[in-house]
């Protein structure tokens, strides 16, 4: 991609508007466009970015045998009154009529949907237990929608939900998603801790926010520090393991503000464990049981009579998620964003002094350049911008790796650096190595 031809339309000055790091960056590089209060489109390079984190998503609810589909953003409001939700909702459900003067409604989550679609199919518990997921956009009428796409009124998510015949096989779901959240967090680089939390309008008495520190985080959060070492890169999906895993975690006190309790905190973590600060929540479980089975009579045929199905639902906020790692990754002293490679929404700049700004026209050493990065998700800087003020631009949009073609390296050598990093003259000919290297960060 040439930058002349691209659509990332870069602002001067951070936007007054915004006021947390994310929101400002998002506008000033052009990834996303306000349409109106709480509602953004997505400009190529946010979009781009997104649908990285997306596949990253999507491969670990694959790893765990969850099965995609995807469901409508309308539905109708019948299932919401079976469930006995359309009225309890409240105002943040954005709610529609059709020509017909039938009630719909644009959904906030899936839980009855999900459950109609399980009941009207699956008959018996040999076909248990079923993990259903979808990334689909949804609609929260926020009462203040805020922080750009972090608390917005329409966000794309990843929700799944769990189907079993009992307590223990649906704690075995849970436990299955607890383990692909972590594997996720750390995919997309970010240090998500499970904290214990409240259910609020999904229901049911067992649930973990997945939260990662920043200040600008708008749940407060009480921790004990020695959580950010538990180590689950050995857990398998088995009972035993995946239970090892919970008891690992949930032996460190970590609560959001709903669950805080003074004396159980001072009780239960030294004092030079503790950790009172502001995290950004970027997934949610929640196991509810019967809840919506019983209400929506979802059940199955086992061994001679019906069982209502214990069910799970486990919410990634795949949009927010941009946010939040810009939060986690931007420095905004510096203005230096850095993309992990995985998501960056291109591996490798390319900013060249000898551009003629066309497209058409870049610096023969460029064109050569471009030739040893094959299979390398590259931009080229052929604006007629100074080396300067390209390299300003790529710190702030983040792309991982720059390689500057300046008065500094005449010949057969050029300018490599990581974003915001000391650079180093290499010769053209080790650029076949470099671009190992990044195909080797991609996973
Ligand atoms: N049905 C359940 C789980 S699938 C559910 O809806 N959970 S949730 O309400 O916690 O939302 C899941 C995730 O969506 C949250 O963890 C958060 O990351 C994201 N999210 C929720 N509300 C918003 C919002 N207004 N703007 C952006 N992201 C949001």
């Amino acid at each position: 991609m040439f930058i002349s031809k691209s659509f990332i339309p870069i602002l001067k000055n951070n936007p007054a508007e915004a006021k947390i790091k994310s929101h400002q960056l998002m506008l000033r590089v052009g990834m996303i466009k306000q349409s109106s209060a709480g509602i953004y489109s997505w400009l190529p390079l946010g979009f781009k970015i997104m649908k990285k984190i997306e596949k990253i998503v999507r491969e670990e609810q694959d790893n765990i045998g969850a099965q995609e589909l995807l469901m409508p953003t309308i539905q109708s409001s019948e299932i919401w009154k079976e469930s006995g939700r359309y009225d309890d909702y409240g105002e943040e459900m954005l709610r529609i009529k059709d020509r017909q003067n039938r009630e719909l409604l644009y959904g906030p989550t899936n839980e009855e949907l999900i459950t109609e679609i399980f009941r009207s199919s699956i008959k018996s518990y040999k076909s248990m237990p079923q993990l259903l997921y979808h990334i689909q956009w949804k609609f929260r009428d926020e009462l203040r929608p805020r922080f750009g796409i972090m608390r917005c009124r329409e966000f794309y998510m990843k929700d799944a939900y769990s189907f079993d015949l009992n307590d223990e096989e649906a704690n075995f779901s849970y436990n299955k998603f607890f383990l692909a959240y972590l594997n996720t967090f750390k995919r997309l680089n970010l240090s998500a801790i499970p904290m214990a939390a409240d259910t609020g309008p999904i229901g049911g008495n067992l649930s973990h926010e997945f939260v990662i520190l920043a200040d600008t985080g708008e749940s407060k959060i009480y921790t004990d520090k020695r959580i950010f070492d538990v180590n689950f890169k050995d857990t398998i999906l088995e009972k035993k393991s995946l239970k090892n895993l919970r008891d690992d975690f949930e032996k460190y006190y970590a609560v959001t503000d709903d669950k805080f309790n003074k004396s159980d905190f001072e009780k239960n973590v030294p004092e030079e464990h503790r950790l009172i600060t502001k995290g950004i929540e970027v997934g949610h479980i929640f196991y509810f049981g019967d809840k919506y089975s019983k209400s929506m009579n979802a059940s199955v045929d086992h061994k001679g009579k019906k069982d209502f199905v214990k069910m799970g639902s486990y919410g990634v906020g795949v949009s927010r998620l941009v946010g939040a790692i810009i939060e986690a990754k931007y420095d905004d002293k510096k203005e230096i964003m850095r993309w992990p490679v995985p998501i960056a929404p291109y591996e490798c700049a390319i900013l060249d002094s000898g551009s003629k700004a066309d497209g058409q026209n870049v610096s023969k050493k460029a064109l050569n350049v471009l030739n040893k990065l094959k299979g390398i998700d590259f931009i080229v800087d052929d604006t007629e911008d100074n080396i300067s003020a390209k390299i300003k631009k790529f710190n702030l949009i983040g792309i991982p790796y720059q390689i500057i073609l300046g008065s500094k390296t005449p010949g057969d050598v050029v300018e490599f650096r990581e974003v915001g990093g000391d650079s180093k003259i290499i010769k053209l000919e080790d650029l076949q190595q470099i671009s190992k290297t990044i195909r080797d960060k991609r996973n």
